[in-house]
């Protein structure tokens, strides 16, 4: 009898410990550089992304002399046609396959939070600003604001671009990479998108998107549940 009122006791305790807890952090990963060999994390809208990401470095496959300098193997060139081998087969398509740059599109990343002071991407293709009639660029949006904007420069090779988000910490954003532009040089290029922290080290995705399991989340559940 007396080890059951200490056995009760003790469960007591933990169910109370438990309670008093910190509310458990989860976290997750980003589809940041297109890894996954798909848009995971990403909706898109139109048909110009109906074939990323791209798989390597296809302006090279095609003898276009600008290589895409991608991070692994994977990224968004939208002028390219060539979504790997086993995606490529049922399409009838070989590494060099075009689709140009006709299509149009957006697409919109999940929703995280600033947490860094910079942020930093590969950025290439065509030069057409946001404030144009027909932007190829990638956004940042706040609040359905586009807050930072930048363009590639009329090359397929991909160069690293940096935004300072200091002013911007705390807000959630979601990037946009918008392809508006059928003429030449109508597509971007995208790749690796991290946060900085303020000595311009890369801050894990994991750690940007650690969220509270009382609702404060930066992600929906539905999201969530993909990875947990
Ligand atoms: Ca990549
Ligand atoms: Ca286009």
């Amino acid at each position: 009898m007396k080890y059951l009122l200490v056995l009760t006791m003790i469960l007591s305790m933990l169910v109370i410990m438990l309670l008093l807890s910190d509310t458990p952090v989860l976290a997750r990963a980003f589809n940041n550089d297109f890894e996954t060999g798909d848009l995971t994390d990403w909706e898109k809208t139109g048909t110009a992304f109906d074939f990323q990401p791209t798989w390597g470095d296809n302006p090279t496959a095609r003898n276009r002399g600008q290589p895409s300098k991608h991070q692994g193997d994977w990224w968004l060139g939208l002028f390219e046609k060539y979504p790997g081998a086993e995606k490529a087969k049922p399409l009838g398509v070989n590494p060099g396959a075009v689709q140009g740059d006709a299509p149009q599109g957006t697409l919109t990343s999940m929703e995280f939070k600033i947490i860094g002071d910079s942020m930093n991407f590969l950025i290439g293709g065509g030069n057409h600003p946001w404030d144009g009639n027909v932007p190829c660029c990638v956004n940042l949006v706040i609040n359905e604001k586009v807050e930072r904007t930048s363009t590639g420069n009329a090359t397929e090779t991909m160069s690293r671009k940096e935004w300072d988000v200091s002013d911007l910490k705390g807000k959630i954003a979601q990037l946009v990479v918008v392809d508006n532009n059928s003429g030449g040089w109508g597509h971007p290029n995208f790749d690796d998108v991290h946060q900085a922290d303020a000595g311009g080290d890369n801050i894990p995705w994991d750690r940007v998107l650690a969220v509270d399991a009382r609702g404060k989340l930066a992600v929906s559940w539905a999201q969530m549940k993909k990875y947990y």
